[in-house]
């Protein structure tokens, strides 16, 4: 029934400006997905995935780890970049060539060129975990954007205003998808809702965010 459908050509445009300063890359981590899996597989048996506690004491339901010379973490003393890992005590992995190359790729396509990110935040997510609505205001300098990478499953996204209170868009992520948000989108809120069952061919049943920011 499948091979019906996959015969159709995706008639999605492939740079599609979802809002100012939003753009979304269809597939762009497509090409060369088997060396920035194998990259992320470094990582995380040097760093594993673990589910960190928010500053009022819950644990996320998202898992995450980091690569880059700093990491985003949150305990109950709040959120902060670190130079190490907390559960090691090590320095972050260094962030790989293939990801670190298709971040400044993006970045460059979606009109912000000179972009060099300092960290990855690797999230994953399990069916049934979810990210409420958030700003991402941990950075130095709002004047760099932050690109996204989805691997996996797929997922809804959801897009907000300014506001927390703006009815957010939902946007779906797909395997290989990469958005750049910059200038007026960098501070808007944003969130995932929870994750439906699914079992990706590469990635069996879960989906890999990658975010590439400029933290200090
Ligand atoms: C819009 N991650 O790690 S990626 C996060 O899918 C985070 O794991 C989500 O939000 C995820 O902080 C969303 C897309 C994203 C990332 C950063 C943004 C969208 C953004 C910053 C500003 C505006
Ligand atoms: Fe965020």
């Amino acid at each position: 029934m499948n091979d019906l459908f996959d015969s159709l050509p995706d008639l999605r445009p492939v740079r599609e400006q979802i809002a100012e300063g939003a753009v979304l890359l269809r597939g762009l981590a497509r090409d060369g997905e088997a060396d920035l899996i194998a990259a992320l597989r470094d990582v995380v048996a040097c760093a594993p995935f673990r589910h960190m506690q928010t500053p009022g004491g819950h644990r996320m339901s998202v898992a995450m780890t980091n690569c880059g010379a700093v990491g985003w973490v949150t305990d109950r003393s709040g959120y902060r970049y670190a130079a190490t890992d907390p559960d090691s005590g090590q320095p972050w992995p260094a962030m790989p060539a293939p990801l670190r190359d298709l971040a400044l790729r993006a970045a460059v396509q979606a009109g912000f060129p000179g972009f060099d990110p300092d960290a990855c935040l690797i999230n994953r997510y399990r069916p049934g975990a979810k990210m409420a609505l958030h700003q991402d205001k941990d950075e130095q300098d709002f004047g760099a954007p932050i690109v996204s990478v989805s691997l996996g499953l797929p997922a809804t996204f959801l897009f907000g205003g300014m506001a927390r209170s703006d009815k957010p868009l939902r946007l779906a992520l797909t395997h290989g998808d990469v958005v750049a948000w910059g200038g007026p989108a960098r501070l808007a809120y944003h969130g995932v809702a929870p994750l439906k069952d699914g079992t990706h061919p590469l990635l069996g049943p879960q989906r890999i965010n990658l975010t590439f920011r400029k933290a200090r």
